[in-house]
């Protein structure tokens, strides 16, 4: 039998977690950990208690809300995605996957269904990394793959720590992370790109992750005078970042699969009429093919190393900051969901997913899939981020129906 989900529901739940954190143009600012952050989890465990799942926490900040099943020692099934935001980011992404999941657990009330296994609504903590770097730090902690004590250390822009954002918030009394067995792990997410929507399918199966690498780079000459001192004699690290800029972009367009992005670029000390004595930035390398990304690597650092011969008066520093290999999700997974939409008649496409997620983590230690829906125009980390009220319904119609497959519906 079909079930569908409430999409009104849904769609309400999504506009009333916007209004936490808005910044122009539809957007949303929820930094890992803020106040801000808080409040929208606030607003979600509100809802949840509402329904009588209950709670839990670890001690890096991930929640894990809970329906019972009717075997409580079964492996739940886990659902979910994560509540934090880039700076100026959307009001679907991540945020989706969360809400569709309550969606789930909710509907499963409404219509007095039972299941065997438990199911857990996971919030992932700082899956952007834009505040604290890495990124997907919550998944990666609990799955063992980032160390706890790396995680905590990671400092925001003004010296903040990790450590300090979760005992100020109380998660530092909560046990240690780790997400124990489960039977599978299935992550609604908007596809952040413009892929699905080109293609003019309603679903993307998502048979699997790029790898990712990020780097800090550090130029540093000498402050000097931007009036009095000749150029030829100043120690002026622009021109080496210049080079660094056409160095990224050269090995992002060698490769149609290949993406290089700066993202960050900061000249100090940052006044119109001084030389900077350093420029700091960033690059964030990924390419769906691991030994490819090995490459744009190796070409990065070999780069980098031309440079600083060519300009000895300019120290350069390439610091790689962290590494996401290349990611399979579970076939058997994606053949259910292929499915599931077959049943709902939900137009499907496979694809990799060239955004990170917390599924990357959560695929290395349980079988996991993601399901993805169109967001117009490919835009996201962006306010201009948008999905349809028909095509998030959609996906928590797959998400509700999978739910069902792999969790036992009884009653
Ligand atoms: O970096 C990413 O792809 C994700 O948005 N954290
Ligand atoms: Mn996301
Ligand atoms: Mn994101």
């Amino acid at each position: 039998m079909l079930h569908h989900v409430d999409g009104e529901r849904l769609w309400a739940r999504l506009m009333a977690m916007a209004r936490i954190g808005p910044v122009a143009g539809d957007g949303n600012c929820r930094l890992t950990l803020s106040d801000e952050d808080e409040a929208g989890r606030a607003l979600l465990a509100s809802w949840c208690t509402a329904r009588g799942f209950a709670l839990r926490r670890d001690a890096i900040g991930n929640l894990f809300f809970r329906r019972e099943g009717r075997d409580p020692a079964a492996p739940p099934v886990l659902v979910g995605s994560h509540l934090d935001t880039q700076p100026t980011g959307g009001r679907f992404d991540g945020i989706l996957g969360v809400l569709a999941g309550l969606e789930v657990l909710e509907t499963l009330c409404d219509l007095g269904l039972e299941t065997e296994r438990p199911l857990d609504l996971c919030v992932w903590t700082n899956e952007e990394g834009s505040r604290f770097q890495p990124a997907m730090m919550g998944s990666g902690v609990a799955c063992g793959i980032l160390p706890f004590e790396q995680a905590l250390a990671a400092c925001d822009a003004d010296g903040v720590r990790v450590a300090d954002e979760l005992s100020r918030h109380g998660y530092d009394t909560e046990p240690v992370p780790d997400i124990g067995p489960a039977d599978c792990y299935i992550e609604l997410h908007i596809e952040q790109g413009p892929i699905l929507e080109a293609s003019g399918k309603t679903i993307g199966v998502v048979t699997g992750g790029q790898g990712i690498r990020w780097y800090e780079i550090a130029l540093t000459g000498e402050e000097t005078h931007a009036g009095p001192v000749p150029m030829r004699l100043r120690k002026d690290p622009v021109p080496v970042l210049a080079r660094l800029i056409d160095l990224v972009q050269e090995i992002g367009n060698r490769d149609p699969e290949a993406r290089c992005t700066i993202g960050t670029v900061r000249a100090l000390p940052g006044s119109i009429n001084v030389v900077p004595g350093r420029v700091e930035m960033t690059v964030d390398l990924r390419h769906p093919d691991e030994a490819e990304l090995n490459v744009m690597h190796d070409a990065l650092i070999q780069g980098c190393g031309a440079l600083a011969k060519r300009f000895p008066d300019i120290a350069l520093e390439v610091a790689p900051r962290w590494h996401s290999p290349v990611v399979r999700f579970d076939a058997t997974l994606a053949g259910q969901v292929k499915s599931c939409c077959e049943r709902l008649g939900l137009a499907t496409r496979d694809m990799v997913s060239g955004a990170g997620h917390d599924a990357f983590h959560l695929a290395r230690r349980v079988p996991t899939v993601m399901i993805f829906v169109p967001c117009r125009d490919g835009i996201s980390h962006n306010p201009r981020e948008y999905a349809s009220p028909e095509d998030a319904t959609a996906g928590a119609d797959v998400l509700l129906a999978m739910v069902l497959e792999r969790a036992g519906a009884c009653g």
